[in-house]
């Protein structure tokens, strides 16, 4: 059996025209079932529905064979044991920093002030803030970001952008890019080994979903 993790919305969407391409097809709606154990077409084929950040940990910990994930969830959980054979250019977005309009964030950085930043990603974070020499107090949030420097909780966010329609409905303004985001294929080494066929015809039947056919 061959277990491949997914969370439900854009990464369970956007994975299907893979999954089709390597002779997949998942026989129920994530939005619709209750079930968290989707069967597909081949019987040895199953797909687990997860939270998007719990993802890595299955894989990491051989819950399931395979995963998809994004490299933001990717970044902050650790990458030890994962195998990441592709980026499969889904879930796109970027990763940035954001405050509200009107604030001197400029200023503030040239200052050397220390910047209160909240975020769900505080390993990419610290990381980014350190490499700018920039002091910040970090706040470590699990959802709705947009909400701490409106409220006054913090300076700036970082969080993830897609449209930048969620930014500006609340009077945010994305003020540094950190890294563009997509999703990678994650496998676990040992399944890797044990199952290397199956995985094997997986990898090469999105590899080849990925790459443009070669003109003629
Ligand atoms: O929702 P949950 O808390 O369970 O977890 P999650 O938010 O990590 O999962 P999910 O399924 O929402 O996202 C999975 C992956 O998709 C993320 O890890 C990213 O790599 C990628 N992705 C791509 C996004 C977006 N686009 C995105 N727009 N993840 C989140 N968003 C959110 C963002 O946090 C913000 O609140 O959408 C809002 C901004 O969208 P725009 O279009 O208004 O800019
Ligand atoms: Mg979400």
């Amino acid at each position: 059996m061959i277990t491949l993790a997914l969370s439900k919305g854009r990464i369970f969407d956007e994975t299907l025209p893979l999954l089709k391409a390597a002779g997949i097809e998942v026989l129920d709606d994530p939005e619709t079932t209750r079930k968290l154990i989707l069967a597909t077409n081949l019987p040895d084929v199953r797909v687990v529905l997860v939270r998007a950040s719990d993802v890595p940990t299955y894989v990491q910990y051989g819950g399931a064979d395979l995963g998809i994930t994004g490299r933001d969830t990717l970044l902050e959980h650790g990458s030890q044991g994962l195998y990441q054979p592709l980026d499969l250019q889904i879930a796109k977005c970027r990763m940035s920093v954001a405050v509200r309009e009107g604030f001197d964030y400029a200023g503030a950085v040239r200052q050397g002030s220390r910047l209160r930043v909240a975020t769900k990603f505080v390993s990419i974070a610290r990381e980014f803030f350190a490499s700018k020499g920039v002091h910040v107090d970090l706040i470590k949030l699990y959802g709705s970001m947009e909400l701490a420097p409106l409220t006054g909780l913090a300076d700036a966010i970082v969080d993830v952008v897609s449209t930048g329609n969620t930014l500006k409905a609340n009077h945010l303004v994305e003020v540094e890019r950190i890294m563009d985001i997509s999703s990678r294929l994650v496998v676990n080494q040992a399944a890797l080994k044990l199952k290397q066929q199956p995985i094997r015809h997986i990898i090469d039947a999105f590899a080849a979903a990925l790459t443009p056919p070669t003109s003629v």
